[in-house]
């Protein structure tokens, strides 16, 4: 009940009591007169002792009535403190919070090779302010580098294969086997290992792009003549076998070829050749 209503409920409540007062006769110097407990403020409790003394149980009534507005007006004043404390504590909360963001995820390490150190940074904004407290001001965003390396990465200048692998043909360079090899690890790898199914299944074709090319080096080489292949990528499948018929049968050929030509089938093969041919290459990166 507002002010208003309650000032007009008890103005109605006090005519029905009474009757109408009459021109310059006040409902107070009414009161005044017969009872001399008036005060100022029409109290809950003024209106319930004036009902008492005088017998009118409605008085009494409306005496209650604006007791129990005023008590629930207290305990509404309290609930609104109660929050106004947590409201207190939840700034402080905040504004005790650190003034920056979490920080971002490392971007990608910009090494091309591996074992190459690159750079990565990560950011998080700063100043976050509040009315709640004076924060730091201005907001900014604030970076963090570091050095790093990739364990892993494809070059761009390499090709990642239906099955997964980073591979270069060197369709343009014939080179020794020796600078072919070495050319492959500047990149971060060696002459490709033809050392299992899939791969065998992804080089060909690769290589069915490059028409022009029938022998490639690949990687296997023998130290001495009559010796053990030997290898910078050891074999993913050690039984895969892809030796063309009779081959190898030249000790003295150190090196491993991948030969579509000489077989006269238009299949590709192991081979073992000199080292000291040129030929195309193809290169992979683990
Ligand atoms: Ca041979």
């Amino acid at each position: 009940m507002n002010g208003l209503a309650m000032v007009m409920f008890l103005w109605l409540a006090i005519v029905q009591v009474h009757g109408m007062p009459m021109y310059g006769e006040s409902i107070e110097d009414d009161y005044i007169h017969e009872d001399s407990v008036m005060q100022t403020n029409l109290s809950g409790d003024t209106i319930l002792e004036i009902g008492t003394k005088l017998n009118k149980p409605f008085l009494m009534l409306i005496g209650k009535t604006l007791n129990e507005l005023q008590m629930d007006t207290r305990q509404l004043l309290t609930k609104f403190n109660i929050v106004k404390d947590h409201e207190a504590v939840l700034a402080q909360d905040v504004c005790l919070l650190h003034p920056c963001s979490e920080w971002s995820a490392w971007s990608p390490c910009d090494a091309n090779l591996r074992e190459q150190f690159g750079g990565q940074n990560r950011s998080r904004s700063c100043g976050f302010n509040t009315s709640l407290c004076i924060r730091f001001a201005p907001p900014k965003v604030e970076y963090e580098t570091q050095v790093c390396q990739n364990d892993y990465i494809c070059p761009v200048d390499y090709t990642i294969t239906e099955h997964g692998f980073c591979i270069r043909v060197y369709h343009s360079i014939k080179e020794k086997r020796d600078n072919a090899e070495k050319m492959c690890q500047l990149d971060g790898g060696h002459l490709v290992n033809i050392d299992s199914e899939a791969k065998r299944y992804d080089i060909n074709q690769t290589l069915a792009r490059y028409r022009e090319i029938d022998i490639i080096w690949i990687d296997g080489k023998k130290i001495v003549a009559g010796g053990d292949w030997e290898y910078h990528f050891a074999p993913q499948e050690p039984d895969f076998y892809l030796w063309a018929a009779s081959e190898p049968n030249t000790p003295n050929d150190l090196c491993k070829v991948y030969d579509r030509k000489a077989s006269g089938t238009g299949l590709w093969y192991w081979w073992d050749r000199s080292c000291l041919a040129a030929y195309n290459f193809v290169c992979q990166i683990m």
